[in-house]
């Protein structure tokens, strides 16, 4: 690391916030392709912290970021900065190498697995789900696609799950479903639109991505993604434990904000996220996740036809789209970028990268169920790719769900 700086947060006293940048080795080593990240605007790591002291300020034990900013060398800058605690029983500061739950980011990896499987020539991605698995829905015309892209009208069964927030989560906590289980949850419902009619974004779908990979290959999803992304890219913070309830090594905890105003937060790390599995039980780290994204955009991970696949586009909110497992943001400086967000109990999780991959960001607050959190960390996108480019209309980030507009405390 070439340079240390230390300050303080105004608003939280002795909490730390900590800014780190220096030169590093490119996570993977092959320039991207379309628009470079080289023609960015610089990231700005002071609005960077800025936005993390808020977040700090609104509630989040903790919160950090991690940018890897490849240069036109193929050499990486990293920056990485971090604020409050990583666990608020030993008081251990946050910093950006502990591992998290990253939830719904799991979705790219499942996407990812799925889509390798369609470059084999094992599944087609507008063959209808019942095809492979003969009457597991029950409407014939919902597709693989349909399914990727969220637009099956699968119900999702985690509105009435967590409905009510901790005794929702404490109920699941421990428990250990299988995907037949939660697609009958889900299935308690009728299918919320037409198939294909337009983004409905619904956990059901990636769980039965989970169930369809299983399906065509035989194998457990974690061995899916050992195989084809873990291990070829050598993630070596990223695991898929379901249904243990723990996190390998040195890791974040996690609070999850009770839906009463006041209550304490629940320390919400141990459990199985058997609830999610294939659509967001992985760990991983702001490494991993950079690692991860950039080498997917950059092509290491994909076919080109399945990558563009993956890219196209259905509307999903202001300023928002929904390709295959990946969201595109569209950022005030007229940049978008492609990644997804993760919340599942105790952790938001934000993963984005540039178009050719060259830069990428992982932002993470150890907070849940915190609406003002959640917003103020989805605008830690426009210092990371716009720098000092960002307009002050990036203040209205709008969410892409109902359950998202969680009120803020
Ligand atoms: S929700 C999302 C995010 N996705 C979806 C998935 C994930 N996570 C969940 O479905 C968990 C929902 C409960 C989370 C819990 C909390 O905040 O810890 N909230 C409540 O219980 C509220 N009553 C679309 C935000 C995504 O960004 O894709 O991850």
């Amino acid at each position: 690391m070439a340079s240390w700086v230390g300050c303080r947060s105004a608003v939280l006293g002795s909490l730390a916030l900590v800014l780190l940048a220096g030169p590093a080795h490119a996570a993977d080593g092959r320039p991207g392709t379309g628009t470079p990240a080289a023609v960015l605007p610089a990231p700005d790591p002071e609005a960077l912290g800025g936005r993390l002291r808020t977040a700090l300020a609104q509630g989040a034990p903790g919160a950090m970021a991690r940018i890897d900013d490849r240069r036109p060398d193929h050499h990486t800058t990293v920056h990485q900065v971090a604020a409050g605690v990583a666990d608020r029983g030993t008081k251990e500061a946050m910093s950006t190498t502990g591992r998290f739950r990253v939830g719904s980011v799991t979705k790219t990896f499942s996407a990812v697995v799925l889509l390798q499987l369609a470059a084999e020539g094992r599944v087609r991605l507008d063959t209808p789900v019942n095809h492979y698995l003969p009457g597991l829905l029950p409407d014939d015309r919902i597709t693989v696609r349909h399914l990727l892209n969220h637009s099956s009208g699968l119900y999702d069964y985690t509105h009435e799950m967590f409905a009510r927030t901790v005794p929702g989560f404490e109920a699941v906590r421990t428990k250990v479903f299988t995907y037949r289980q939660l697609l009958d949850l889900s299935l308690r419902h009728p299918l919320t639109q037409t198939p294909g009619a337009g983004h409905a974004y619904s956990n059901t779908n990636f769980v039965v991505v989970g169930l369809l990979v299983e399906h065509l290959t035989g194998r457990p999803v974690r061995a899916e993604y050992e195989d084809r992304i873990i291990r070829p890219l050598k993630l070596n913070d990223t695991f898929y434990v379901h249904p243990d309830t723990g996190i390998p090594g040195r890791h974040v905890r996690g609070y999850l904000t009770p839906d009463e105003a006041g209550a304490p937060l629940v320390d919400a790390t141990e459990q199985t996220v058997s609830w999610a599995q294939s659509a967001g039980a992985l760990i991983s780290s702001a490494r991993d996740l950079n690692t991860f994204l950039s080498a997917l955009l950059g092509g290491r991970l994909l076919p080109a036809a399945q990558l563009a696949q993956m890219r196209q586009w259905i509307p999903a909110g202001t300023g928002q789209a929904y390709g295959l497992g990946l969201r595109r943001r569209d950022l005030s400086c007229g940049v978008s970028v492609y990644g997804h967000t993760g919340a599942v109990q105790g952790y938001y999780t934000y993963a984005f990268t540039s178009e050719d991959g060259g830069r990428s960001l992982t932002a993470l607050a150890n907070a849940s169920n915190n609406g003002g959190v959640h917003q103020t960390m989805l605008r830690t996108l426009e210092p990371a790719f716009c720098g000092k480019q960002a307009k002050a209309s990036d203040a209205a980030v709008l969410p892409d769900r109902a359950e998202d507009a969680e009120p803020a405390r």
